[in-house]
């Protein structure tokens, strides 16, 4: 008796842990359609398979096909013959003599060698759906695009996609260390098991590779920035290939970050100047041994001279130096060199947002061509919001790479919902000017505008071994933009939600509408609630979770949160017009005329550019500070509104996450709470002015806010 009742116990358990939405299957959840009608519709559609080809793309393109349509059909799909209407028929034209057959290939001139068509076609007198491609990778790509129809419920009657990624390097940067903590990272511990590699293969990997193909990612840079030169031994060199052989099949090219005084820590060379014969040689010598294990090394990715890296500085030569000699290392096997231009050195400048530009754009044309310059979106940080890089327009003959943070720094780690979708938009948007109106940040990085070969977005990782991969649920739309965003930066942030909430949550439009109306909003109401009107960098001090407004007194001017806002009986912001720094010079001439002046710049930018007096008028009528009091409040009020709104769908979607994430917002809340008291009460020390009649005042002492600690906040931790 006592027996069964314990069997009973461990079958309920297995199905309540079959049934429960942990998140580990991301946006590939393949559960049974649910609409009976669509279901039926599908099934009358798709009758079988014939996908040709033996490559190991190939068989997981098969696997993820067969997996996938059991999941959302019901039932196994058979690898059929030509004999019935309704199947699958994918290949390439060298692969597949029945794609051979049809008559594509003008068609497939023009979407390159990751792009793919889907069309339904008569073959052989029977209706089928083709998916074709000129290499295995358009195979699969297109594989996970004709899910991802299926998944969200679209018609698929007369189907006609083109699609082709319009940048090529569409890359994680994971700041992971190799003791396993990750910098920045709120999603637990690196995926990368170091000790356990090569010989033990966690499924999680190819769990990971299957989700970055399903979005078309085609890289990943697997350490910290912050580099550990012990990577690029032979024993970490296995490690490395053996996670670069299992994401090969799914199109995912590996790469390193390289530290610059390598060559001294592990050549035991004297230095590590680029210049030197010996230093040069070195560096052959290494990317000729990875090559070996590695044959598709996707290269190198470097940060030197910044927050204490070394660099080619330190041997007084330049940045163009440093990334040549890497690149010529590299060339002869097809490999890059990804610079970053996040740089800022010892010597404090009179204003951070100008060092990049500074120290790049002269020397824009003097980088090899398998040299990529990467900038991060904005000048400072990843803040909640910055005006776009300078750099961008501002380097045409250098490609350059855009890094954005998926990984939420600066807007609440992974605890508060901000679907990024719109924050990336609005920098791709972006117009620089450089050649003309509607120069767009986007067209200058797909590298359309300066006639590039090369381009490249990158995006900082939130990925780690929590169960649902990214810590927030909503976490795991962030990197799901980024991935639909670096293969069409045309997306909508609209649609992009619409996509991953189908596929993530429900297709039901009782779900879709207001969580859509919740991730659209939740950017704009962080900026609101954290860092509005161009307030930036006031974050806590170092790990950055929560207000630090008075942040002051730190070993750098620039490390602190006065240096950003310059609050002072007058007014507050940061003066970067010619009367001060004059960072705006740095931007194009309708940016500057524009930006320039109080009266035009847009306000969401103003004290990013315009000390500005606590009394100015706003555009609404309201001083300033009265606005900022609004500004903080209303993100706060948009909080509320958050999480009813997310009530409503207690019944569209599976209670484990509609708890965990009524959780979070409930935190989430809180914590608008903290940053409006917090910077009201501090920038109100300056302002001598009363929060207006009708807003909530705070209900503690700036000093109680001063006092609140996490020491143990994550994603600081050993560097490396
Ligand atoms: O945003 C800052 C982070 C550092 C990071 C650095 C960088 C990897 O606070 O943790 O270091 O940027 O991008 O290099």
């Amino acid at each position: 008796m006592k027996k069964i009742s314990i069997l009973l116990f461990f079958s309920f358990a297995l199905q309540a842990e079959l049934k429960a939405e942990d998140g580990y299957r991301l946006w590939l959840r393949y559960d049974k359609i649910s609409d009976p009608q669509k279901l039926s519709e599908y099934k009358r559609l798709i009758h079988g398979c014939i996908i040709e080809g033996n490559s190991s793309t190939i068989q997981v393109t098969k696997n993820e096909l067969s997996i996938a349509l059991k999941g959302l059909l019901g039932y196994d799909i058979p690898s059929s013959s030509l004999s019935t209407d309704g199947l699958i028929i994918a290949g390439t034209i060298s692969s597949s003599p029945l794609i051979a057959s049809l008559k594509l290939e003008d068609a497939l001139k023009k979407v390159g060698d990751e792009g793919f068509i889907i069309r339904s076609m008569i073959v052989a007198g029977k209706k089928a759906i083709v998916i074709a491609a000129n290499k295995d990778i358009g195979i699969l790509y297109g594989t996970f695009n004709f899910l991802r129809v299926i998944q969200t419920q679209q018609d698929i009657k007369q189907l006609a996609i083109e699609s082709s990624p319009k940048i090529k390097l569409r890359v994680l940067n994971h700041w992971d260390n190799l003791d396993r903590t990750v910098e920045r990272g709120y999603a637990g511990f690196s995926l990368w098991d170091w000790h356990k590699l090569p010989d033990y293969i966690d499924p999680r990997y190819s769990d990971y590779a299957r989700a970055n193909a399903s979005i078309g990612i085609n890289g990943t840079v697997l350490t910290n920035v912050n580099a550990n030169a012990l990577i690029l031994t032979p024993d970490y060199l296995k490690k490395v290939t053996a996670l670069a052989d299992l994401f090969r099949p799914y199109g995912i090219r590996v790469y390193l970050t390289a530290r610059f005084s390598a060559p001294i820590e592990m050549g035991g060379l004297k230095t590590a100047d680029p210049l030197d014969p010996l230093v040069k040689q070195w560096w052959k010598e290494r990317a000729k041994e990875i090559y070996e294990l590695i044959p598709d090394f996707g290269g190198f990715v470097v940060k030197a001279n910044s927050e204490g890296q070394p660099g080619p500085q330190n041997y007084g030569r330049s940045h163009a130096d440093g990334a040549n000699m890497l690149a010529e290392a590299v060339q002869p096997f097809g490999g890059v060199v990804i610079w970053r231009a996040f740089v800022y050195d010892n010597n404090v400048p009179d204003d951070r947002a100008k060092q990049a530009f500074t120290e790049f754009k002269p020397l824009d044309g003097t980088f090899n061509s398998n040299v990529l310059v990467q900038v991060k979106n904005g000048a400072i940080d990843f803040q909640p919001r910055e005006p776009f890089h300078p750099l961008f327009g501002a380097m045409p003959k250098t490609p350059l790479m855009i890094e954005f943070q998926i990984t939420q720094e600066y807007l609440g780690f992974s605890t508060h919902l901000v679907y990024l979708s719109t924050l990336f938009k609005e920098t791709l948007e972006s117009d620089t000017y450089s050649k003309g109106a509607g120069s767009t940040v986007a067209k200058v990085i797909d590298g359309t505008l300066d006639r590039h070969q090369l381009s490249g977005m990158a995006g900082v990782a939130n990925i780690g071994t929590d169960r649902n991969w990214c810590g927030h649920p909503f976490g795991q739309a962030n990197w799901y933009s980024f991935g639909r965003l670096a293969w069409d930066h045309e997306l909508s942030a609209d649609q992009i939600a619409d996509e991953w909430i189908r596929m993530t949550f429900s297709n039901n439009t009782t779900a879709i509408q207001p969580i859509k109306s919740i991730m659209l909003a939740s950017r704009d109401i962080a900026v609101s609630y954290m860092t509005p009107l161009g307030l930036h960098h006031i974050m806590a001090w170092d790990h950055h979770y929560g207000p630090g407004p008075w942040i002051k007194d730190k070993p750098r001017r620039d490390w602190t949160s006065v240096y950003y806002h310059k609050a002072d009986s007058l007014g507050v912001g940061f003066d970067r017009t010619s009367s001060g720094s004059n960072a705006l010079a740095q931007y194009a001439p309708e940016i500057q005329n524009r930006y320039g002046s109080t009266e035009t710049c847009p306000e969401k930018y103003l004290l990013w550019f315009h000390h500005v007096s606590w009394k100015f008028k706003m555009k609404s009528g309201k001083s300033l500070w009265d606005e900022l009091c609004y500004h903080y409040s209303n993100g706060v009020d948009s909080m509320r509104w958050m999480r009813n709104t997310w009530n409503t769908v207690s019944s569209s979607v599976d209670e484990d996450r509609f708890k965990q994430v009524g959780t979070l917002l409930a935190i989430q809340e809180n914590e608008a709470i903290w940053w409006r008291n917090a910077c009201l009460l501090y920038f109100q020390t300056f302002s001598h002015m009363p929060i207006p009649t009708g807003l909530t005042l705070p209900d503690k002492t700036l000093d109680y806010y001063k006092k609140i600690e996490h020491p143990f906040a994550p994603g600081i931790g050993p560097k490396w």
